[in-house]
């Protein structure tokens, strides 16, 4: 197992449109247990592949409070999402201290594919509902500020390049 490093925005990879998995090989399997293991040392509710700089369909959640319930979604689908929307708080391990409202469906099913290769159907309302459409957005090559207004997702890049200046970071996009 290993941590893996977290892309921050705006670096221009989380943009990719992620493929999906051809196969839950032994090499899924690995990247699954360091992403899980990336979520928890990070204290996330959720990542998506994209987020570790590997461009295919694969999110991990735990919205439990223990965090002992992880969840993997292998090349999920939306199969529908209520009409009702609801505001949230969202923040996202890409935009470390940045939190904002954003819109999502109060209710969604997904189709996908577990750690072990079977297709799955899955309910979901409250914050897993929305943990699912943020992490299915990445794979989408979508970040969460990019539903606020140009001017708030101007002045988050700008905070953000400059903290990562101000880190001294070459990494910086
Ligand atoms: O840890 C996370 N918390 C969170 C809070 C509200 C809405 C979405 C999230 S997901 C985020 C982890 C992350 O960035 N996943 O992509
Ligand atoms: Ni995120």
């Amino acid at each position: 197992m290993a941590l893996l490093s977290i892309l921050q925005y705006p670096d221009p990879k989380l943009h990719t449109l992620a493929r999906p998995v051809q196969a839950v090989d032994a090499r899924i399997q690995a990247l699954i247990a360091d992403m899980i293991e990336t979520m928890y040392d990070a204290n996330g509710i959720g990542l998506a592949a994209t987020q570790v700089d590997v461009h295919e369909r694969l999110v991990v959640i735990d919205v439990s409070d223990e965090r002992t319930e992880p969840l993997v979604l292998i090349n999920p689908e939306i199969l529908w999402a209520s009409e009702e929307r609801v505001l949230n708080e969202e923040g996202c391990l890409s935009v470390p201290g940045i939190y904002d409202g954003v819109e999502r469906a109060t209710q969604v099913r997904v189709q996908a594919l577990d750690g072990a290769g079977q297709l799955r159907t899955l309910e979901a309302e409250g914050l897993l509902a929305v943990c699912i459409q943020h992490e299915m957005d990445h794979l989408l090559g979508k970040v969460f500020v990019e539903y606020l207004s140009p001017l708030k997702r101007n002045r988050i890049k700008s905070k953000m390049l400059k903290t990562r200046r101000a880190l001294g970071r070459a990494d910086a996009a």
